[in-house]
C-alpha cells in the first residue's frame, strides 16, 4: 500500500509517520522547500512530544517530496487558514492540493482530506477538481476523515481517539476505514462526508462556546466579587456540569477559526459568532486589568510569560498574545516577551531575567508547566505586580515576596483604599490578599504616582 500525504504539518507529518510505522510505503509531500530539506537532514520542523521515536521508526518507509507522485491513497492535510478581514475560509491550499493530485488520480485509488473545511467543500471542490483529468468520482474513492488530535499529546490522541469518516459512498466509507484501522485503535464511526465535516466544526465550536461561557463567568464574577476559580470548581460538583477555565483568549489554527466556517453561509446563527467576539476581547480585558494596576507608573514595562497559544506547546498561530501585545504598544507599554517554547514569535523573545529585568507588571498569558514553579525571589523587576491570566502561580510564594497578585477572575475587582498617597487601582489583589491587606502592614510595593511622587499600594 502507498500513500502521499499532502501537507507535513502538525497534522499531516504525524499521520504521514503512523501509517509509515504500520507497514504502508508514504511519501510525503510539501511544497515548503525548508520542510523537505528539514526532513531529508532527519530533522523534525516542528516539535511534538514523541515525534523524533516515531520518526526514527518509520523512516525506511517514508520518503519526502516536494511533488505528489502516483499512489493508492492520497491524503490531504493542508492548512485552511481563515481570512482574517472577511472571516471566510481560505481554501486555496485545499483546490492546489487537489489540482496536485488529479494528474496522478487512477481508478481505484482513494482520497482522504483531513483538512478542516466549512459543510459542503468536500462536493463543491475537492472533488469536482480531482475529476478534472477525466477519473469520476466513483472510479474512485472519496473520504473526509477530520483529525481531532491535540497539539502536545497528538502521538497518544491520533491512534486513541474514536474518528469520524464520512465517505462519498460505501465503498469510500469502508476503504478508509479499513486504511486507518492500521493504527487507529479507538473506535471509528462511519457517516457521509457533508456530516463528517460538519461534526469536526460542531467539536470545535462546542468548545469555543463554552470557553466563552466561562470567560464570561470570570468577568461576571469580578462584578460580583466572587473568585470565579472556587466557583467553577464547586458548579464542577454537579454531575451534568463542566465549567471550562478563563484565560487571556482562545488561540490555536481551530478553536479559534473553525466556529467561522460553520457560520460563514449562514445568516442565522448569533451564539457561535457571540462566542467568538467574547474570546476575542480576552486581551482586553486583561490588558484593562493591567491598565488598572500600572495606573501611575511612569514609562511603564510589561514582561509576557508566555506568547504560545496554550500550555507546554511552542505553537503561537492566533496566539492572544499578539492582540495583548499590539494593544499594549499602541498605549505607550513598553512589552518584553519570554516563552521557552515558542522557537519564533512577531515579537523578539528573550530570556527570563533579561524578559523580567526593571518589569512593571508580569502578565502570565501561557499556562507552561515550567511557569508554576516560578521562584519570585530570582526576578529583578521594578514594581512586583503580576496578573496570573491562567492561574497557574503558587500565589502564596508570590505574596510572600512582595508582589500584588491579581488572578483573572479573582472577584477581587472591588475599589479598596489603601495607605498611601494613591488609592489602589482596581482589581489589584487577590480575593484572599484583599481580605487580608486592610490589617496587615502596608504591602513593600512602591510605584510611582501620577505626578512621580512615590506611593505605596
Ligand atoms: N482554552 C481556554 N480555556 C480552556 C481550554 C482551552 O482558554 O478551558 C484555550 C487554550 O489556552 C487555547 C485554546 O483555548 O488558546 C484552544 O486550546 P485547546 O487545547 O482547547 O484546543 P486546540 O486548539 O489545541 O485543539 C483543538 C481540539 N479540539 C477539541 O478539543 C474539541 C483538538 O481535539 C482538535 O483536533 C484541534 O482543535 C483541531 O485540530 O481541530
Amino acid at each position: 500500500m502507498k500513500i502521499c500525504v499532502l501537507g507535513l504539518g502538525y497534522i499531516g507529518l504525524p499521520t504521514a509517520l503512523l501509517f509509515a510505522a504500520h507497514g504502508a510505503d508514504v511519501v510525503g509531500v510539501d511544497v515548503k522547500q525548508s520542510v523537505v530539506d528539514c526532513l531529508n537532514r532527519g530533522s523534525l520542523p516542528f516539535a511534538e512530544p514523541g515525534l523524533e521515536d516515531l520518526y526514527s521508526e518509520a523512516k525506511s518507509r517514508f520518503l519526502v517530496r516536494t511533488e505528489p507522485e502516483a499512489a493508492d491513497v492520497f491524503l490531504i492535510a493542508v492548512p485552511t487558514p481563515l481570512d482574517p478581514a472577511t472571516k471566510v475560509s481560505n481554501l486555496a491550499y485545499v483546490k492546489s492540493a487537489a489540482d496536485m493530485i488529479a494528474p496522478h488520480l487512477r481508478r481505484g485509488n482513494l482520497v482522504v482530506l483531513e483538512s478542516t473545511v466549512p459543510p459542503g467543500t468536500s462536493e463543491r471542490v475537492v472533488i469536482p477538481r480531482l475529476e478534472k483529468r477525466g477519473v469520476a468520482i466513483g472510479d474512485f474513492f472519496y473520504a473526509h476523515c477530520p483529525e481531532r488530535a491535540i497539539p502536545g499529546r497528538t502521538l497518544q490522541e491520533m491512534p486513541g481517539n474514536n474518528r469520524i469518516i464520512g465517505g462519498y459512498d460505501r465503498d469510500s466509507t469502508d476503504r478508509a476505514t479499513a486504511i486507518y484501522r492500521t493504527f487507529v485503535r479507538g473506535q471509528i464511526y462511519q457517516t457521509d462526508t457533508r456530516t463528517a465535516e460538519f461534526v469536526k466544526l460542531m467539536e470545535n465550536t462546542c468548545r469555543d462556546v463554552n470557553i466563552a461561557l466561562a470567560n464570561e463567568f470570570a468577568q461576571l464574577a469580578e462584578e460580583c466579587g466572587i473568585n470565579v476559580w472556587e466557583a467553577s470548581t464547586l458548579a464542577n460538583k454537579h454531575p451534568r456540569v463542566t465549567v471550562l477555565n478563563p484565560g487571556p483568549g482562545v488561540g490555536g489554527h481551530c478553536i479559534a477559526v473553525d466556529p467561522w466556517f460553520l457560520t460563514e453561509n449562514s445568516t442565522r446563527c448569533r451564539m457561535v459568532s457571540t462566542a467568538r467576539e467574547i474570546n476575542d476581547s480576552m486581551p482586553n480585558y486583561v490588558l484593562h486589568v493591567a491598565r488598572g494596576l500600572l495606573a501611575g507608573v511612569r514609562d511603564p514595562t510589561i514582561s509576557i510569560l508566555g506568547v504560545a497559544y496554550k500550555g507546554n506547546v511552542g505553537d503561537t498561530r492566533e496566539s492572544p498574545a499578539f492582540k495583548f501585545i499590539q494593544l499594549a504598544e499602541n498605549e505607550g507599554y513598553a512589552v518584553r516577551c519570554h516563552d521557552p517554547y515558542a522557537a519564533e514569535f512577531a515579537h523578539p523573545l528573550m530570556n527570563l531575567p533579561e524578559a523580567t529585568a526593571g518589569s512593571d507588571c508580569i502578565v502570565i498569558l501561557t499556562d507552561h508547566d515550567c511557569f508554576r514553579g516560578l521562584d519570585p525571589a530570582t526576578l529583578q523587576v521594578r514594581n512586583k505586580l503580576v496578573i496570573d491570566a491562567r492561574n497557574i502561580l503558587d500565589h502564596e510564594k508570590w505574596t510572600d515576596q512582595g508582589f500584588a497578585v491579581r488572578v483573572l477572575g479573582d472577584g477581587s475587582s472591588v475599589q479598596q483604599t489603601v495607605p498611601g498617597d494613591i488609592a489602589a487601582p482596581a482589581g489589584l489583589y487577590s480575593a484572599g490578599a484583599a481580605r487580608s491587606i486592610a490589617s496587615s502592614s502596608p504591602p513593600s510595593i512602591s510605584l510611582l504616582s501620577p505626578n512621580g511622587r512615590e506611593g505605596f499600594l
